[in-house]
């Protein structure tokens, strides 16, 4: 069967750039682009990329912080048929050796400030790939296969058609991180991008033309695409990209001065800012928020609605299923739960025996729909492990109500066996963190003299310890009061941290001794 022709930034910029092509796309902290500006300077750089020496099929790592440059340098690769890996900016030089090493990528688009490790890495390792960045006139001259991308930007080749692509091929990676593990390329498809956005972004969040958008997690985790490229390109929406390291102040002041109607951020950050002592004037404009990464717990699902007076939408998305599958609704919020399947996706739970669980049983969460990755590059039997067919398998367990409502419990790595019975450590965390002096905890099992499981607590105090026995004894009779009284933590210790991946996700297994 010959599919039709489908390019997703062709799709993504054709509509809008002729109906609004002078509403602004993207702003950043210097410099505005327009709709049709965008799709202009995504041809250019897509001839520009094709005439330098790179071809259909080629990868190539993208290292960039959130500024305009990167929707044009994106989708610029995508309109040529070239396969762009988003990679984290914060990684050490020895991981993103890796990535381009696993990816076999012939070419690095980079920001300015990135332009010397990745110099390093070409030098030090005598490699050949190009290296395409916004670089100043006698930078890093010295090296070989440079490229201006604000020079390709303007070539001047609006014609150029886009590359013959389909709906399944192969149109974009990005590294999967998990707990544990090398970092597995994760490949997508033409087709996921619009049904990301179609079907959580138009039918859950109502996404439309008037809407601002701010995404605190960055355009290189599939979750910060999605809400700050995919979702506004899609609305005629404007988004806007902040450079910058999210903090509470910073967030506030972009959501006042840019008048953002849709904010989202992960549940870390939602802690923090209500940790902060919000004005509440700042966040007028908000129509709704999102938060997604980890659970959000339900004290803070509650406060921030409270507080901000609009709502926030948690939602479960993996790097595999690109965004967001099962999602609390603007009309059907359940705080503390990650709601119900998007329509479209399929849900369904796994239990030890391989049966499907029923309501009221945990099991390990399975998701179908049209936005699966394909697989990870070069890694079967992880490949095999993950991709069953139409399922994904999402390492998470999770248990369901008769209302089709799924609640979180916890990676299923992290389940512990306490007394005999399943006990997540996230349940606990969820009871520890509604205790007013607690900011973060993490729950990790630890054996007993007897060598029994049970639960211990890390926790980060949003207060100076005074007496650290009477706050302990405090802590316990809060979560027996809530929980199955055999769930309290044996042990606490107190920390000024907790250790967690770059996307925020706390690593339980570093606790565990
Ligand atoms: C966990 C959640 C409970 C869960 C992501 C939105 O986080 C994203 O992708 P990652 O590949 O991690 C996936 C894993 O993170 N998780 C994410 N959201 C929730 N757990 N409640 C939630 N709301 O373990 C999942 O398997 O980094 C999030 C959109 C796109 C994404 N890629």
């Amino acid at each position: 069967m010959i599919l039709k022709q489908y390019n997703a930034a062709y799709e993504l910029l054709e509509k809008n750039s002729h109906n609004i092509p002078n509403k602004i796309a993207f702003e950043d902290d210097v410099e505005k682009i327009s709709f049709l500006e965008l799709k202009i300077k995504v041809q250019n750089f897509s001839f520009s990329l094709l005439k330098s020496g790179l071809a259909r099929n080629d990868k190539i790592i993208l290292c960039m912080y959130d500024t305009v440059d990167f929707p044009i340098c994106f989708l610029g690769s995508i309109w040529a048929g070239i396969i762009p890996i988003c990679v984290n900016t914060m990684l050490q030089k020895n991981d993103l050796k890796y990535m381009i090493d696993d990816s076999n990528a012939k070419a690095v688009i980079c920001s300015n400030e990135l332009l010397k490790i990745f110099s390093e890495i070409k030098k030090e390792n005598n490699k050949n790939f190009f290296i395409y960045s916004n670089f100043n006139d006698g930078d890093h001259k010295e090296v070989k296969n440079f490229f201006n991308i604000k020079e390709m930007f303007s070539k001047k080749e609006s014609n150029h058609p886009p590359a013959q692509t389909n709906k399944n091929s192969p149109c974009f990676w990005l590294y999967s991180s998990g707990s544990t593990g090398k970092p597995k390329g994760t490949i997508h498809l033409h087709q996921s991008l619009i049904n990301t956005a179609q079907l959580y972004a138009v039918n859950i969040l109502k996404i439309k033309e008037s809407d601002v958008f701010y995404s605190a997690a960055k355009l290189f985790f599939a979750y910060g695409l999605g809400n700050s490229l995919t979702f506004p390109l899609y609305a005629g929406g404007t988004s806007i990209l902040v450079k910058d390291r999210p903090t509470p102040e910073l967030v506030a002041n972009v959501i006042k001065d840019k008048s953002v109607t849709l904010f989202f951020g992960v549940p870390t950050l939602y802690a923090a800012m209500l940790n902060n002592n919000l004005n509440v004037k700042n966040f007028e404009t908000v129509r709704l928020s999102v938060s997604a990464g980890e659970a959000l717990p339900e004290h803070l699902c509650k406060k921030w609605h409270d507080v901000i007076g609009s709502k926030v939408l948690d939602g479960i998305g993996s790097t595999e299923m690109l965004h967001i599958f099962i999602s609390n609704k603007i009309d059907d919020l359940h705080p503390g739960s990650s709601g119900k399947p998007v329509p479209g996706y399929t849900a369904r739970l796994i239990k030890d025996n391989n049966t499907e669980a029923i309501p009221g049983e945990i099991g390990e969460l399975e998701i179908k729909g049209p936005t699966s990755a394909k697989e990870y590059w070069n890694k079967p039997t992880k490949t095999n492990l993950t991709f069953k067919g139409e399922w994904t398998r999402t390492g998470d367990k999770y248990i369901k109500n008769n209302d089709n409502v799924y609640t979180y419990c916890g990676r299923t790595d992290d389940m512990m066996k306490v007394s005999g019975q399943y006990v997540s450590p996230f349940e606990i965390e969820a009871a520890l963190q509604s205790h007013p002096s607690v900011l973060e905890v993490a729950v990790v099992g630890k054996l007993n003299k007897d060598n029994l499981l049970k639960p211990k607590a890390y926790i980060v105090l949003n207060t100076n310890l005074k007496d650290s026995k009477k706050l302990e004894k405090e802590l316990t009779m809060h979560v027996k009061n809530i929980l199955t009284p055999f769930k309290y933590p044996r042990w606490y210790e107190f920390v000024l941290s907790l250790p967690k991946t770059a996307t925020g996700k706390i690593q339980r297994y570093k606790l565990r001794d």
